[in-house]
């Protein structure tokens, strides 16, 4: 079989490659940092393991199906996303636990992801007329998300757990304000109603690749991102 490769222009499969070795990196190094995990924080740290894996094994995927066909892989995509946000909820729920957090928060939380993802692949595939009323409806679950972790319940009981969950609570809500809004600005990229009708890359080939690459900086900045945060709570308080 011929060999593909990788041509040195093409950012789209270079980031699906760096994306690729990036997460196995992180994933090795979570795993093995259990090991002198404090037992209180090791689910906490395996559960960022879990977020960094799960996107490991799609990225070997989508590295390959993007480089066989040159197409975007929104699917795998969105099934990597599916997993790992409700994972990345998952986190939030750990470390308020001790404070207090109940099951319905964990709920709410994951219900709130689901609906921001489904709704924004309804957009992506197979509605992508609408693409704008999909965007607007994911973008309210986004903030109902954004509200909780800032202001809402898990702000409170991160609070009430002690200064380093505290501390490790803002820096997580920075990155879910800041980090997660890269995703929409990918999706006004990539999708044809644009910023409701404004579009920013006309061409549809184009579109499609700036979406790719921002999606897959964000992934990075994100996954690694977070699990490192609650890599550092595991080391700081005890
Ligand atoms: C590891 C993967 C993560 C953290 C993915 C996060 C994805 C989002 C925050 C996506 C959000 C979207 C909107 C807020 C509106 C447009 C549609 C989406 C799904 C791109």
């Amino acid at each position: 079989m011929e060999s593909l490769k990788i041509a040195s222009d093409n950012y789209v499969a270079f980031t699906f490659f760096i994306g690729t070795m990036a997460m196995m990196a992180a994933s090795v190094f979570f795993f093995f940092e259990l090991n002198t995990t404090p037992a209180k924080w090791r689910t906490s740290v395996l559960v960022s393991g879990l977020i960094t894996f799960i996107a490991a094994v799609h990225y070997y995927y989508m590295r390959g199906y993007n480089l066989e066909t040159g197409e975007s892989p929104t699917f795998f995509r969105y099934v990597d996303w599916i997993l790992t946000v409700p994972l990345m909820c998952v986190e939030f729920y750990l470390i308020t636990k001790k404070a207090g957090a109940k099951i319905s928060l964990l709920r709410n939380l994951i219900a709130a992801s689901i609906v921001m993802l489904v709704t924004g692949y309804f957009g992506e595939t197979i509605d992508r007329d609408s693409s704008v009323m999909w965007g607007v409806i994911s973008g309210a679950a986004y903030f109902y998300i954004v509200y909780l972790i800032w202001f809402g319940e898990v702000s409170k009981l991160a609070q009430q757990a002690g200064a380093d969950v505290a501390k490790a609570n803002r820096v997580l809500s920075w990155f879910v304000l800041v980090g997660w809004a890269i995703y929409p600005l990918g999706y006004i990229l990539g999708t044809p109603g644009g910023l409701f009708g404004l579009q920013l890359v006309s061409d549809p080939a184009a579109a499609s690749h700036a979406m790719d690459i921002v999606y897959n900086i964000a992934d990075a900045i994100n996954k690694i991102g977070f699990g490192l945060v609650i890599y550092s709570l595991s080391r700081t308080s005890n």
